[in-house]
């Protein structure tokens, strides 16, 4: 059978909805921060599946606790115990100092479950009345696809023409930390935020915009539900974003890269009594928390651990923004990150990110385009000096590149 890019890339576009607009590449295999294309041409993964393949392109320990919890049991659903749940929760509680854990699958879902979780904490603890719970989120969020979801986002491509969408959410500016004093009411359950704006194009907030939040969520009994799906797990530098300020939230949402890439898992964690409100039979997951899930999330949380991928994650980081910073090109508008969440946001005039991100693939790197002018970086945490720097090379020259 003939398997060329065009009819791999023909054969999507006429079964499939048209909801992505893929770089013309059709990968076939990956290794660390390698993929490679149905061509055999190599390419440094600059994306990561959205910061999903932390831990680089098929982690032998995580393949290898896979296939062998593959070989025994691999769903029993919640009606029944496995004997992989409580070994994840009592493995990922230690590494993140939570009480509990609620297991779900895609970020999207934990995103869900947090919102049921903190309202219902709010009618049954805080004493809002019914129907009144109101959870604050900052403008140009991204925490996922869903429809409680979108209805909260202020971007019009996720959300027109997906209405009518849920009441109880109210939009303030991130970074801003009057914007937060002044949007608490008695009704307020829940301020959900990301610690670095992913999607918005890497955007980090004001030094000390946690710090005040965390004592507005405090003063006021609003619990502080910090969307670490992307941030978290080593992709700034630390192992939670919420450690750059020195705080703690009170309900922390992970998912991606809990997999190192391998299956979708998501979780739920916190250190108070929200989870705690949620009886059985008031929330569930017919996959949440299934024992191939538990074994593959444990292996990725053990191996970014043991094989110091965090910290790699802080030096590199700082080795690519440093790089990054000293490209000396007209088309830069700024650059910006933290450890390897990076982003290169460039001048109008240089004609959109996307051609250099065609032109990075010429090159063998693979990254993505946000926003129009933004190119984000996000390589797996395993990326070597060498590769950085091989990295910062291409970059240099197609950013010095004229299009025009
Ligand atoms: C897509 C962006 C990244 C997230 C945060 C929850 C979720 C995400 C902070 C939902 C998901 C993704 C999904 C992906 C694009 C992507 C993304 F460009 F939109 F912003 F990573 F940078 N919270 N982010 O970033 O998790 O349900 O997808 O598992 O194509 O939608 P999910």
């Amino acid at each position: 059978m003939s398997s060329s890019i065009i009819d791999f890339v023909a054969t999507e576009a006429r079964f499939g909805a048209h909801n992505y607009e893929p770089i013309r590449v059709v990968l076939s295999r990956g290794e660390g921060v390698w993929v490679w294309d149905t061509e055999g041409n190599r390419y440094l993964d600059c994306l990561s599946a959205y910061s999903a393949v932390s831990q680089g392109h098929c982690h032998p320990k995580i393949l290898a606790a896979m296939i062998e919890q593959a070989h025994r049991l691999t769903l029993t659903s919640r009606a029944f115990h496995n004997d992989q749940l409580a070994l994840f929760y009592e493995e990922i509680a230690a590494l993140t100092g939570s009480h509990k854990v609620l297991p779900m699958n895609s970020g999207a879902e934990a995103v869900e479950s947090a919102i049921k979780s903190v309202r219902k904490w709010g009618y049954e603890v805080k004493g809002v009345p019914d129907g009144q719970a109101e959870v604050i989120v900052c403008a140009n969020n991204f925490h996922g696809r869903t429809l409680g979801i979108v209805g909260f986002s202020t971007a019009p491509e996720t959300r027109t023409h997906f209405g009518p969408f849920a009441p109880g959410f109210r939009i303030i500016p991130f970074g801003d930390a009057a914007a937060l004093q002044d949007a608490i009411t008695p009704n307020t359950v829940a301020f959900l935020v990301e610690p670095i704006q992913g999607e918005a194009g890497v955007i980090i907030p004001p030094a000390g915009y946690f710090t005040e939040v965390r004592q507005l969520c405090t003063a006021n009994n609003v619990m502080l539900v910090l969307d670490e799906i992307q941030t978290g797990l080593g992709r700034t530098g630390k192992l939670l974003a919420e450690q750059h300020e020195g705080i703690e939230a009170d309900v922390t949402l992970l998912g991606k890269a809990l997999s190192g890439g391998f299956y979708p898992v998501s979780a739920v964690l916190s250190n108070n009594d929200v989870l705690g409100t949620l009886r059985p039979g008031q929330h569930g997951s017919t996959f949440g928390g299934n024992p191939l899930a538990c074994a593959v999330a444990r292996a990725a949380l053990r191996v970014l651990v043991e094989e110091g991928m965090i910290e790699n994650a802080a030096r590199q980081g700082a080795r690519f923004l440093e790089g990054l910073k000293g490209i000396r090109a007209n088309t830069i508008r700024e650059v910006r990150g933290r450890g390897l969440m990076l982003a290169v946001e460039l001048h109008p005039e240089a004609g959109g990110a996307r051609r250099y991100c065609e032109a990075l693939r010429g090159k063998g790197i693979l990254a993505k385009d946000t926003h129009e002018h933004t190119i984000r970086i996000a390589p797996p945490l395993v990326i070597t000096s060498d590769q950085v720097d091989w990295a910062l090379e291409r970059l240099a020259t197609t950013l010095t590149h004229d299009f025009s």
